[in-house]
Order: C-alpha cells, then structure tokens, then sequence
C-alpha cells in the first residue's frame, strides 16, 4: 500500500489543501474571531531592563499581579543535574528582569483605549545594575538576576571524551572565536489569543496561535490551577510558529485568567514591536574554539567553550537550557572524529527569554564547526571541500555512533557534499578568475549537516526534558458516507499537514483524496499530541495516521470482504474503489453497512466500528537523522562590503518524501530564514539592556531581491526505524546558509587576508574585516 504509483498518495506533488483558503484571504487566524462582548487587553511593560519595582497606582481597569488570584509563576523544570529554577511571574512581582516584561494589563472596549489605560498606570522602578551581555553575567562581581542561585548561570555543563591526548601530539592547531547574533523569530502572523467561559461545557475555550495546544491545555492549567478537563486549547490557523510559538506565555496566561474569572471573552494580539522588544529571542551563540588536525587537514579533536546568552526566564516548556544542551551535543556534527571536550554556559541576562528557533542551536553549531573546518584547510594549505569531505562520517559507516552519543541511521553525507560540489561548479570556479567584471571578489562555500527528527523519550531526557515523550496518535474514522475523517493533535502552522497527512490517509485506505478531511489542533476533538516542534510532525503524527489507517483499511477490507462474498485478502484499494476480481464496490456501501445495517454483518466483522485511534512510536529510542549539504557561490564589493548570492544548491535527503513539493517548500522557507541569519538580522543591546532594534527599519528581514533562487536536489535514504522510512525536514533549510555564505565571503576576501567569524555579516563587519586585514 506504502505510495500508490502516484495519484495523491506518499511521493506524489499534490497542491496543498490549505492553499485554497489562504490564497484566497479566507484563513482563519486569531485576530479573525469574533465573541460577542469580547474586550480587548494591553499590557504596560517595562522600559528598563533591571529594576526593583515599588508602588503602583491605577485607574480603571487596571489589573498588577496582586489583582490576580489562583495564578502561579511559570516555573519550568528540568531533569538536567544543575540547572537552575528561574519562576516567571506572570506579571512584575518585586523585580522587573528585561525591558518589555509585563507590569500591568489594561482591560478595554477596543486595543486603543486599553493601551492609554496601561499608558496611564504609575509604577516605580528602582533602577538594579543591568547585565546585558556574557561576559557581564560572567563577570566578577556581577550583580545577579535571580541572587538566590549565587551566580548568573542557568546551567554550567561539561563534556569531555578526552582531548589531552591529541592537544599536545597534532601538528595543526587552529583557533577561532565565533560570535551568532541574536534574533527574533518573526513568523508573518504575531502571537495571538482569544478566550471566552463557555458556559454550556463549563469550560475555558483559549483560540491561540500555537504550535502546541495540547501542551498548552496542560501548562494553562496547572498555573491557573484549574482541572485540564476545564479547559479546551484549540489553535486557528497559525501563520507561521517557527519555535516562537511552542512556548506558554504570560500573555496566553493572563487572558486566560480573565476569561476563567470575569466569564466573558477577551483577546490580545502581538504587534510587531512587542514581538521585537518583547517576545522570545533566539539564537545569541559565542563559541571559542581550538581544533586540531594532521598535516592533510583531518580532524582530531575540538575544544570548545560556548556561551549562550540566555535572557531573564525559562520558557515553558523547553527551558532556557534546551539550547546550550544542544550546542554542546550537537556541535561534532556529521563529522568523524572522538577527541571533544565542550564547557557550555547558558548565562542569565536582562534580555527577554530565549526560545528555540528553527534549527535549534544546529544553525549556530553548523556555522561554527563549518568555519572551523575551512580554518584547517586553510591553516593545511588545503581545498576545503576536500578536506571536509575526508572529515565526514563516510557511508560504509553507517550505522555510526557519534563522540556525542548521536546515532546517526543511515545516508551518505561524503555524496551529498560531492553532488553540490559538482551543482556548484567548483572546478571550474577554481580555475577562473577570482574577481568579476565589477571588481567583486568572488568565493563559493559549503557546509554539511545532520537534522536530527522524530525524537524519542529518551533523547528529551536527555536534554532535560521527561515532561515531553517522543510518540503522536492519530484518530481516522470512515463516515456513513465513505470519507475520511483524520485527526491528530499536532498541528500545522504553514508546513502542510493538512495535505500530506491526507497523503498517508489515502495510501493506507484508498479513500480518494478529495474526499479526505483532516483536522488539527484542537484538545476538545483531536486525540493528545505534544504537538509540532523538533521537525517530528510528518515521521510522528504521520506514523500515527499510517498505524491508524492500517487498522481502519482492515475493517474496511472485512466488510467488503463480507460484501462481496470473498476473503480480506482478496480486496484491492483502486482508483477510488474497493475491489475483489471484477467486483467492486464504493466506500459509501461499506459506510452504509457498518452505520445503518450493522446487523446484517456477522458477528466476527460486526465487533469493530470504522473509528480508529493508535498510538505511534519510531523503532529507536535515539531518533533519525536527515541530512544535507549546501553550496553558495558570492560575490562581495570591497567598496560597499555588500554581498550578492550568485548561485545557491542543496541537495538534501529527508528519507521517503510523502510530498516533494512541500519538501522544497519547506527547505526554501527555512534557507531563506537562515539567509536573514547569515546577512541581516540582528537584535542589539546596549550595555543597559534596552533593545536597539525595535522596528522593521533596524532589524532587516530579507525580502525577495536578497534570496536567491535555490536550487534543490534530492536523494530519499529511507529511515530503517520510521513508517515509510520518512525523516523530518522542517527545520534543516534554516541550519547551514550562515555557514555557507560566510565561508563563501571568507573564500572570497582570502586574498586579501581578511575573515568575517561573526553573522549577520553586514556591510559594515565585511569593511571592518578589510580594513583591518590591511592596515
Ligand atoms: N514533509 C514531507 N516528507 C518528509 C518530511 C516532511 O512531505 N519526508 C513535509 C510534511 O508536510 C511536514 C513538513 O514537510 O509537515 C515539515 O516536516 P517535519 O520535519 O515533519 O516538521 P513538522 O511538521 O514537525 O513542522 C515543524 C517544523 C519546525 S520544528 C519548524 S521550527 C518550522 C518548520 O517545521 N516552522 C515552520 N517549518 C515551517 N514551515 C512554515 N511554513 N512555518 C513554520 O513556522
Ligand atoms: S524551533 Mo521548531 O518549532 O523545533
């Protein structure tokens, strides 16, 4: 049954379900519901980063967390040995810890006259010395964010598999400091929630953009510390989460807590300043790296320090230190080497919380370790795509037990680094000229990796995480009338599910596409799923609907069977029918008979109905492995430090496609999101806290005339652990063009000595970087 030879099931093109409402206008986002007597509410934050907070005074209504009863702080945990509690009041308690922090909540007929109401609060800060970086956090003396704790360390974690060895014995030393800024997330539609007291069910009803509703069924309840039977999360259309929207936010809680309370409907929705200077940021890596190699430029070991600069709280419910267990787990990549010794920082600061961002630490470890690789070949004299392509796990390796403990499953990364090698046209470059007709250098880079996918429960353990389990379930259900109904708790936030989990529907039932529903994302009518996040939707919710829709085509196929007089064996799912020999029959008969003549079927078919639900799990406990590479050919302007892509290709391998064309949509997403990393997007601080970029003008995005045209190729190793041996790719696009694109600059200015270790790689750091190789 596994892909029909075509048509809409697994492999095929299929256009997207969703597409139609949306390329119409017609979606259905947060801020698109209506509720009668719905109030809008806005928040009065903080304007410094590091205060004690003394009296407050208000008028109208006005509510500060004395206000509120029954709600707790947020207080994520962790399994981690050393990670430290850091409890988020919902709104200022004593202290604020960053500029944009909730002080107040103005309740209103319309978001105007709520935002005068919080404009008009009077509240007391006490100015505290703020810490606004690392090294400030580090420093002696620091004052503290959370002085309990003695320190301003959310985790110090070591790795060590012994690296003395090799220090003292390489020939080949190389050193690199290596800076990633931070970020903000920016999905096109901001955070969002819209909450109401249905009376009939007795419950809470919270709309919000998420990409998580069971899990935020469960962390709503236990800070309101009401039953999760009392509350039902469903999410609207989501227009992009990219990680911002797996978390519980104060917003979503205090909502919420109005709607528990007062019984009426109220709603807030993100603007795009509070989304700059007071939602999650993502991304604020520093790696100090020394790495050793032989005389041919093979690599082996790594010392590295990383600093990730945390922010004030830890995000429900990932922590603050998902990332800095990543970065130095993740950090060996898809190279074969055993000497590795990693101290990881993840450092407090008043910053707002930091939140995964699609890839994970992987875009920061990638540009890290890719750099590093180039630095060698350098420091050998050496091509550096040979020289990586020596370093990578080869694939008579497979399968291959990383230093970190990584099982990767299977693939070939040496072929897909040589397949963009040859895309690229590196020969060819080589032996052509080294600037244009313009006078701009030109350089080509590359970079390989690893996506990790479908995550089991013992890989969240191991990042901290028991709370969250690696298995999805799916419910599918044949209607009187012969349809397919499909419904899953994950849910789909532009990344097609809607579609491709049809596509498995289809392929396991036959029941033809067009008459296929899914729906997602709601506690009240989809079965538990911890939700869409660490790219596992398509290999968990999609192995879910493929275990479910195995058992639903068995009934099917025992009625039919009966039906038709013949044996389940027998029975062909074909073009839309069911057919035993030159018999057949419509899924409505077999509908018809289950419903409304139950009776008339024989005790051994009549004991089921046509309504699965099951459970999925992967076969392996250490998740699976998608891989790429990438190459980019530039070209950089001395004279404006500007930087024009030439050419970009990536051949990537997700194991079996269920829908092609979502995969390319999916990796040109994600690298046009890792192009902003690699040259434009940036978040500052200065040294008192206060955001620098709180509008679209300082903080650029990418548009269409900075993203190139990428060129994507295929190769589909399917997974030995998974259902249809499918890997995740959701988040791969966004993890290499920062690497990419900076070894292709530092390609470029090589001649003239210079080297950028920083992103975004600005006009003005691309100068610097000349400037200074000169003087
Ligand atoms: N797919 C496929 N065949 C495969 C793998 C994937 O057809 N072998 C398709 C499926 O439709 C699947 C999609 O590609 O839903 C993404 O794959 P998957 O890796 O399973 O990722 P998830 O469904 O879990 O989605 C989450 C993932 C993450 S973690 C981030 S971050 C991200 C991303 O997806 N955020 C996105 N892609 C996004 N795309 C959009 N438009 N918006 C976001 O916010
Ligand atoms: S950052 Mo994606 O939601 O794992």
């Amino acid at each position: 049954m596994d892909g029909d030879g075509g048509g809409a099931g697994i492999g095929a093109r299929v256009l997207r379900k969703e597409d139609a409402r949306h390329l119409a206008g017609r979606g259905q986002f947060t801020a698109d519901l209506r509720f009668p007597g719905m109030q809008d509410v806005a928040f009065l934050r903080s304007p410094v980063a590091h205060a004690r907070v003394g009296a407050r005074r208000a008028s109208g209504d006005v509510l500060f967390l004395d206000d509120l009863t029954g709600v707790a702080d947020i207080v994520t945990r962790s399994s981690i040995p050393g990670y430290k509690l850091a409890p988020w009041p919902v709104m200022a308690r004593d202290r604020v810890r960053y500029v944009g922090e909730i002080v107040a909540m103005a309740v209103a007929a319309n978001r105007a006259a709520a935002e005068d109401l919080a404009e008009q609060a009077e509240v007391e800060f006490e100015p505290l010395p703020p810490v606004a970086s690392c090294d400030a956090g580090r420093a002696e003396g620091a004052a503290l964010l959370h002085p309990e704790w003695g320190d301003n360390l959310f985790l110090h974690s070591r790795f060590d598999s012994g690296i003395e060895a090799v220090a003292a014995s390489a020939p080949v030393k190389v050193e690199l400091d290596i800076t990633c800024a931070r970020q903000v997330m920016h999905p096109m539609e901001g955070k969002g929630v819209v909450a109401y007291w249905d009376h009939r069910a007795g419950m809470l009803v919270v709309h919000t953009s998420t990409q998580v509703p069971h899990l935020i069924r469960s962390g709503l309840a236990e800070v309101l510390g009401i039953p999760q039977a009392q509350v039902r999360v469903a999410a609207p259309d989501v227009g992009g989460g990219f990680g911002y929207k797996c978390l519980l936010q104060p917003e979503e809680i205090l909502v919420s807590w109005l709607a528990l309370t007062r019984k009426a409907a109220f709603r807030w929705i993100e603007d795009r300043r509070e989304h700059l200077v007071a939602g999650a940021n993502a991304r604020q890596h520093h790696y100090t790296l020394t790495a050793y190699a032989n005389e041919q430029g093979r690599l082996l070991g790594l010392d590295a320090q990383i600093e990730v600069d945390t922010g004030a709280y830890s995000v429900w419910p990932f922590t603050a230190v998902l990332e800095a267990a990543q970065a130095g787990g993740n950090l060996p990549g898809p190279y074969d080497f055993r000497a590795y010794r990693a101290e990881v920082f993840s450092v407090a600061t008043n910053k707002p919380p930091f939140a995964p961002y699609r890839g994970v630490a992987r875009p920061g470890v990638c540009f890290a370790i890719e750099l590093t690789i180039d630095a060698i070949a350098k420091a050998v004299g050496r091509e550096a795509c040979d020289v990586r392509a020596e370093n990578l796990v080869p694939g008579s390796a497979m399968p291959y037990v990383n230093v970190t403990n990584k099982h990767y499953d299977s693939g070939d990364y040496p072929a897909s680094l040589a397949t963009v090698r040859e895309q690229i046209g590196l020969d060819a470059f080589r032996a052509g000229p080294a600037r244009d007709e313009k006078g701009r250098y030109l350089g080509i880079g590359f970079a390989t990796y690893t996506e990790q996918s479908a995550h089991n429960t013992k890989v969240f353990a191991a990042w901290g995480l028991p709370l969250v389990p690696g298995y999805d379930q799916a419910h599918v259900k044949l209607t009187p009338d012969g349809a397919l109904e499909i419904r899953a708790g994950i849910h789909t936030i532009g990344q097609g599910l809607e579609t491709t989990l049809a596509q498995i529907g289809h392929s396991m039932t036959g029941v033809p596409f067009e008459n296929i529903r899914v729906t997602l994302g709601d506690t009240a009518t989809t079965p538990y799923s911890t939700g869409a996040y660490a790219s596992r939707g398509i290999v968990m919710s999609g192995g879910a609907v493929s275990r479910a829709g195995e058992v639903l085509a068995g009934r099917i196929k025992a009625i039919a069977a009966h039906l038709l007089q013949t044996e389940p064996d027998a029975i062909e799912f074909r073009e839309g029918r069911i057919h035993a020999g030159n018999a057949s029959l419509d899924y409505a008969d077999v509908g018809r008979a289950w419903y409304l003549r139950p009776e008339q079927l024989p005790e051994q078919v009549n004991t089921a109905g046509l309504e699965v639900t099951e459970g999925y799990k992967p076969a392996t406990d250490n998740g699976v492995f998608s891989y790429a590479s990438h190459a980019a050919k530039i070209a950089v302007d001395p004279e404006t430090g500007i930087v024009e892509i030439l050419d970009y290709v990536i051949a990537e391998d997700c194991g079996r496609m269920v829908n092609p064309m979502i995969v390319e949509g999916q990796t040109y997403g994600g690298a046009a999101q890792g192009v902003g990393t690699a040259l434009f997007e940036e978040s500052p601080y200065d040294d008192q806290g206060q955001p620098l970029a709180s509008t679209l003008i300082d903080y650029i995005l990418p548009g269409p005339t900075e993203i190139p045209a990428f060129r994507i190729s295929h190769t589909e190793t399917l997974s030995p652990h998974t259902a249809h041996g499918i890997k995740g790719v959701g988040e791969g696009g966004a993890i290499a063009p920062p690497a990419v694109i900076v070894n292709a600059i530092n390609d470029a200015l090589a001649t003239l000595g210079a080297r950028i270790t920083q992103i975004p790689a600005t006009p003005e750091r691309i100068l610097a970087a000349i400037a200074e190789a000169q003087a």
